[in-house]
């Protein structure tokens, strides 16, 4: 292709609303333009990269024996209800009505869609095991759209549904896509890590989210230096530390603490260690108010006190709320005499002696309260937010944490879908039985997204060979001399002539701005034209990542080039 007939509108300066890496070079290089709030529109470069992440996509799916197919993005609110998350699903679910007033939703993911199709044309065990995927854009209306493409509420993902017998053909489909994503991401040029995570509002047991390691990311993930542990810290578990267990319980007793309302304050005035707080969060939620328990030097996993709870709503109580349940500002909640509240104690709270609380009352704390003897909680569960430095579950060595992006994630969903859909089929004795369901997906916009995260520098993206738009450009330098024109006229043809994937930079533009292009497109290789090339018939070759120059005669250019992408795409 010729650049002066591609659309590729780069910009110098930095678009305003753009927060991330990612988001300013993926519009300064010309490749997205917005067209409302998290919505994109994907330019001729930004397709091809989709191209290619869908293409190796499709080749790891169809090697472990998925079949494509395209399912609606308008989407019945029938099977929504009968699924019952129609009601689950507040206004981040895309709806709409038909000129009959019929409601529809616009598809944010299709285990509905796919569990109906397979529920009317599955019948008999012969027909399993079945894995069935599609690759189609996606609609979410996310309160805050923003990070471009990495939350957009239009993306494009490949979403897998496999339908198995029972248990054992599910844990093999699912092995499958394990080892399928892996592929997918090693061979898109990532550093990644699968995790293990929570299945959150969705259900399911067994889930791994495949996490890009980036500081833009929103995940996330704790690791073990020593063991092969990583997990979401959503997901993660620390086992609990025993702190205080040897002492002999005295006597309750209230202390003043004037003003000290934080654990900082507390325990610098107490002149106490933050382990021996127990730290009273208030939630509110639709069982009413719930008080949460963790040690001072702890956080509480809200995912983690949803999830014991069973409650759908899960937020911090307003200072309001606090004094009329505590009977005290912020600051001075605790569990001792709280009345009317749902206590729900972390598993590391039951093992305290002689702890501090707040006095739920004004400028007070309690001081040698013993879980038990003092308060009995409702509920003892782990609550803790993992962090840095907490012990790994797996061998007790301390954890390392680092941010993510969640680029894929696989479920196993068991009868979840089948069972409320009446998706069954017969089994060799001729009895029904629900299909065993898992579901898997990719997040293709956001993979792309996610590349330019890991794969940048301060002159623009650095593309891996394997998902660049482009591989080659060729650059003459002055486009009025008829020499270097001529020159990079042939090269750039001898190289579309083999097949390679190569642009000209014809553009009557200064050589400053056609390199400072080049950079910012993030081509990985550049090709200059300039006096010396026509003087000495040898092209000057430049590799993006590690900036690299070689000098290579015209004639050898093709062999050259090739071997480099060749060599670069067999990894
Ligand atoms: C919704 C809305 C948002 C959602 C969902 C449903 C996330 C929803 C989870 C999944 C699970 C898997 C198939 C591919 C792999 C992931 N956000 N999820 O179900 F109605 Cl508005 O999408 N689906």
């Amino acid at each position: 292709m010729r650049a002066s007939q591609l659309l590729i509108p780069t910009l110098r300066e930095v678009p305003a609303d753009a927060e991330v890496v990612s988001h300013r070079l993926l519009v300064r290089a010309g490749f997205i333009r917005k067209a409302a709030a998290g919505v994109y529109n994907l330019l001729p470069l930004a397709l091809r990269v989709v191209k290619k992440i869908e293409a190796i996509v499709r080749e790891e799916m169809d090697r472990q024996g998925g079949q494509e197919l395209v399912m609606p993005i308008i989407q019945p609110a029938e099977l929504w209800q009968e699924s019952g998350r129609w009601d689950v699903y507040g206004p981040e679910l895309f709806r709409l009505q038909d000129r009959h007033g019929r409601d529809f939703c616009l598809g944010p993911t299709h285990e509905e869609i796919i569990t109906d199709l397979v529920r009317n044309e599955v019948k008999s065990y012969r027909q399993l095991p079945l894995l069935l995927y599609q690759i189609q854009n996606k609609y979410r209306d996310e309160r805050r759209p923003r990070f471009g493409l990495l939350r957009g509420r239009e993306f494009i993902m490949k979403d897998l549904y496999s339908f198995d017998r029972d248990q054992a053909g599910l844990d093999i489909s699912y092995q499958k896509m394990f080892f399928a994503y892996s592929r997918v991401f090693e061979r898109c040029g990532l550093r990644f890590r699968p995790v293990e995570a929570d299945s959150g509002a969705i259900g399911g047991k067994d889930t791994h989210e495949f996490i890009v390691f980036a500081e833009a990311g929103e995940s996330t993930i704790v690791f073990c230096n020593h063991c092969d542990f990583a997990a979401n810290v959503e997901r993660a578990f620390s086992p609990p530390e025993r702190f205080g267990v040897d002492e002999e319980p005295a006597p309750l007793r209230e202390v003043a603490t004037p003003g000290r309302r934080t654990v900082a304050e507390v325990t610098a005035f107490l002149g106490v260690d933050a382990k021996r707080l127990i730290k009273t969060l208030l939630f509110e939620t639709e069982q009413g108010v719930v008080a949460a328990l963790v040690r001072g030097d702890r956080d509480v996993n809200e995912i983690k006190l949803q999830k014991e709870l069973g409650v759908l709503r899960c937020e911090l109580a307003d200072s309001a709320t606090v004094e009329k349940v505590s009977g005290a500002g912020p600051g001075f909640a605790g569990p001792v005499g709280l009345a009317g509240v749902k206590i729900a104690a972390d598993l590391e709270i039951m093992q305290m002696t002689n702890a501090v609380t707040g006095a739920n009352k004004d400028d007070a704390h309690l001081v040698n309260v013993n879980p038990g003897r003092d308060f009995q909680p409702d509920l003892v569960a782990d609550l803790r937010l993992v962090k840095a430095g907490d012990a790994c579950p797996g061998c007790a060595h301390p954890l390392s944490a680092t941010q993510g992006i969640e680029v894929g994630q696989i479920f196993k969903l068991g009868d979840k879908y089948s069972k409320v859909l009446g998706a069954t089929y017969l089994d060799e004795s001729g009895q029904a039985r629900p299909v065993i369901m898992g579901c898997y997906g990719i997040g293709i916009t956001r993979t792309m997204a996610a590349a330019v995260e890991q794969n940048h520098d301060e002159n623009g993206i650095i593309w891996p060979f394997s998902i660049a738009p482009f591989h080659v450009v060729v650059v003459p330098v002055s486009d009025r001399d008829e020499k270097q024109m001529e020159m990079a006229q042939k090269t750039y043809a001898s190289l579309l002539a083999a097949g390679i994937e190569v642009v000209l930079d014809d553009r009557p533009e200064r050589p400053g701005v056609k390199f400072k292009d080049a950079d910012l497109i993030g081509y990985p290789l550049r090709i200059t034209v300039g006096k010396q090339a026509v003087r000495s018939g040898e092209l000057e070759v430049k590799k993006r990542a590690g900036g690299e120059t070689t000098f290579v005669p015209a004639e050898k250019i093709v062999s050259y080039v090739r071997e480099i992408i060749e060599g670069a795409l067999a990894g």
